[in-house]
Formats: structure tokens, C-alpha cells, sequence
């Protein structure tokens, strides 16, 4: 990207339609626009897992995510860098998030510390050790050349005490404001703050206000669906949406299951990212129209049905139950191969109709009908 074009491309978000707190808009940044409210497949490390580019794309997606954890372990990066950045190195011309590792040492990496300075790990891969600051965070999610990236923040499984949930919450306010800092003015790009909080609404609202303090392009809620039942995750998102801008997107960091998604849309939820598409289908389950389904289980070995032969993807419309029950029963590549195909296609589709429906002023009744047709299951 020259310098002019960096002038004159602008991030931005712009709301089209409403219907009651659901919100349908675009985010446009200089790698492309982004129709909200969007699900980014998860691309931990430069691969959505068993999915080629075009093929992720083709689906509708318009933005992946990246993980920092992953992608400075391996391939590293300054080495990113040297090849070109993220977006050359995976083929994926389009936008690209990267979440700031925060999370990911917490749930991947051994013997790690958090402290004021950062947090320093053991790597998942070889043990070496690491530190990682909150300007490193924003450092190397520029060095592999995200779009929007996430400042480096404190999550807290729940339950947990309210003393862990106020330390992790003021830490993370004050690694926004390094974060903001060290992200500086990116014309085309965007660095979003994460509301914490675990399930105290005080907290929720005190870190909402103060990362709009900052002024950021984004917020989104991190530390939820981390042990919460979805009752809980949804009175945090009802809380935490008023204080947010009208006018910035809002994104539910880790969510969800369909059920999840349309209810989080509801309560004014834009942007979503998710492994369960993907890594379900790599476990031998399906998403449809008519819910989920185990392919491993013996009942569908000759069943001639495909998944959905109203689907527009070959995955979802042309292989029959019994071919997929077989290869995911003998472990074949193609299975999860077809099953994330279908998966991401079952979820695309979702987001797609999430977004006509919003457009078109009947969201809840279009959020009734699929639930119903979840619940009609034709097997
Ligand atoms: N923070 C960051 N990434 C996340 C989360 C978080 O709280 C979650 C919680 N659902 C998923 N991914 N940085």
C-alpha cells in the first residue's frame, strides 16, 4: 500500500438499517468492506483448518481471524514481515482481525505471569519463554499487517471472585490506553478496546464508559461465554450496549453457537468469531438448517440424504450422510475437510439472513423461524 493510498482509504462503520436494538451496517477498511453484523471464521495460524482461501471467501465471509499468540511463535513476526505480511503470506487479499494473545497464553501457554509491564509465558510449542507487552501486542499485530486489532487485555474465567474480576478489569483499562498509544493514527485501520468485567454489571458499565473515554473505533466484550451461562452472557451484553456508541461497531469476542449469535444480534451485537464452526466439523459434527448432527453416529451409515439439498454448498448438497459418516468414521481428511466447508457455510448463511432480515425490518421473526426449524428435526 503506497502512502496516497493510505491517505485516502478511511476506516469507518455505517449503519443501514435497525430493527429494535439489531443493527445491519458495513465496516469499511482499506483491505475492503465488511457487512455487519459479520461472523469472522477463525484463521489461528494463517489457515482457516482445512479451508482454502477462495473457498472461505466464496462463502461470504469478508474478514478472518488471526491470533497474535500463535503467529509469533510461529512463523514469528518480523519473519511474517519480511514475506510480505499476513494477508500475501495466507492468500486472504481481504480484512483481517487478529486478537492482541492475551487470551490465548491464558488458555494455551504454560507457567504464565501477568503483571503491570505485560504477560510472560512458556510457548505451547517448545517451551521457550516469552514476554509480551501491550505495545509488543500492537507491534506485532502491525508487523503482520492487521486491519483491526485488539489491545492486549486480562480475561477471567468465571465463576471468580470479584477482587480477580476488578484487577483484570482496571489492568486491562490501562493497557487499552498503552495500546491506543502505541496504535497511534492508522488511516484504513482500526485498534478496538475490550469491555472485561466477568458478570458484575458495575464493572461492565465502569470499563464500557472508560474505553469510550479513549475514543476508540471499536469496542468489543471480551470475557464472556468463559464458564457463564448464556442467561448471564446476555444480561452482560443488555448492560454493556447502552454505554457503548451508537455509531462504532460491537464485537462479542469467542461467540457462539447459532443460538448464541441470533440472540447476541438482538441485543445489538455486530461482529462475532467463533472455532465451533470449524472445529466441530473437524470432530464429525454438521451444522443445518435442522440443527446439529454427529455424523460419527451409526444411524446415518445409509442414510442417501445430503446434509441440506437446498444449500447452495456442494459440501451441504451433493455428498450423502452415509459418504460423510463413512469418512469421518476411517478418519479421512475429506471429512473434515466437507464438514468445515459445510459448516462455515451453515454459519455464512446465517449471518446473511441475519442481515436481510434486520434489513427488511422482521428480525425476530426470521430468529423464531430458524429456532423452530432447529427444533424440527427431520431424521
Ligand atoms: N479477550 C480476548 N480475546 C478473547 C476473549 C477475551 O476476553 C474471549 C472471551 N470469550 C475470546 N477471545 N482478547
Amino acid at each position: 500500500m503506497s502512502d496516497r493510498d493510505l491517505a485516502s482509504d478511511r476506516f469507518g462503520f455505517t449503519l443501514h438499517a435497525r430493527d429494535g436494538s439489531a443493527r445491519t451496517g458495513a465496516i469499511a477498511t482499506m483491505r475492503g468492506t465488511i457487512r455487519t453484523p459479520a461472523f469472522m471464521p477463525v484463521g489461528t495460524a494463517a489457515t482457516v483448518k482445512a479451508m482454502y482461501p477462495e473457498q472461505v471467501r466464496d462463502l461470504g465471509a469478508d474478514v478472518v481471524l488471526g491470533n497474535t499468540y500463535h503467529l509469533m511463535l510461529r512463523p514469528g513476526p518480523e519473519r511474517m514481515a519480511r514475506l510480505g505480511g499476513l494477508h500475501h503470506f495466507m492468500r486472504w487479499p481481504h480484512p483481517i482481525l487478529t486478537d492482541s494473545g492475551g487470551f490465548q497464553v491464558m488458555s494455551l501457554s504454560a507457567l504464565r505471569k501477568i503483571d503491570e509491564a505485560g504477560v510472560t509465558f512458556r510457548s505451547h510449542v517448545d517451551g521457550s519463554t516469552h514476554h509480551m507487552s501491550p505495545e509488543r501486542s500492537i507491534e506485532i499485530q502491525g508487523l503482520l499487517g492487521s486491519d483491526i486489532q485488539m489491545q492486549l487485555d486480562e480475561c477471567v474465567r468465571l465463576p471468580a471472585d470479584e477482587t480477580a474480576i476488578v484487577k483484570a478489569m482496571h489492568l486491562s483499562l490501562r493497557w487499552a490506553e498503552r495500546c491506543r498509544a502505541a496504535f497511534g493514527e492508522q488511516p484504513g485501520r482500526a485498534m478496538f478496546g475490550i469491555v472485561q468485567g466477568g458478570d458484575v454489571p458495575a464493572l461492565r458499565v465502569e470499563s464500557a464508559k472508560a474505553l469510550v473515554g479513549l475514543g476508540l473505533r471499536g469496542y468489543a466484550i471480551g470475557g464472556l461465554a468463559v464458564g457463564e451461562p448464556q442467561a448471564v452472557m446476555l444480561a452482560m451484553i443488555e448492560t454493556v450496549a447502552p454505554h457503548l456508541p451508537e455509531d462504532k461497531p460491537r464485537y462479542l469476542m469467542g461467540v457462539g453457537t447459532p443460538d448464541d449469535i441470533l440472540r447476541s444480534v438482538e441485543r445489538g451485537i455486530d461482529m462475532f468469531d467463533c472455532v465451533m464452526p470449524t472445529r466441530a466439523g473437524r470432530h464429525g459434527l454438521a451444522y443445518t438448517r435442522h440443527g446439529r448432527i454427529n455424523l460419527r453416529n451409526a444411524r446415518h451409515g445409509e442414510d442417501t440424504r445430503p446434509l441440506d439439498e437446498a444449500s447452495a454448498c456442494p459440501a451441504a448438497r451433493d455428498y450423502s450422510r452415509a459418504y460423510l459418516h463413512h469418512l469421518v468414521r476411517t478418519d479421512e481428511i475429506l471429512g473434515m475437510m466437507l464438514l468445515t466447508w459445510n459448516n462455515l457455510s451453515y454459519y455464512q448463511d446465517l449471518m446473511a439472513g441475519i442481515r436481510a432480515a434486520i434489513a427488511a425490518g422482521r428480525f425476530l421473526d426470521f430468529a423464531a423461524e430458524t429456532r423452530e426449524a432447529w427444533a424440527r428435526a427431520e431424521a
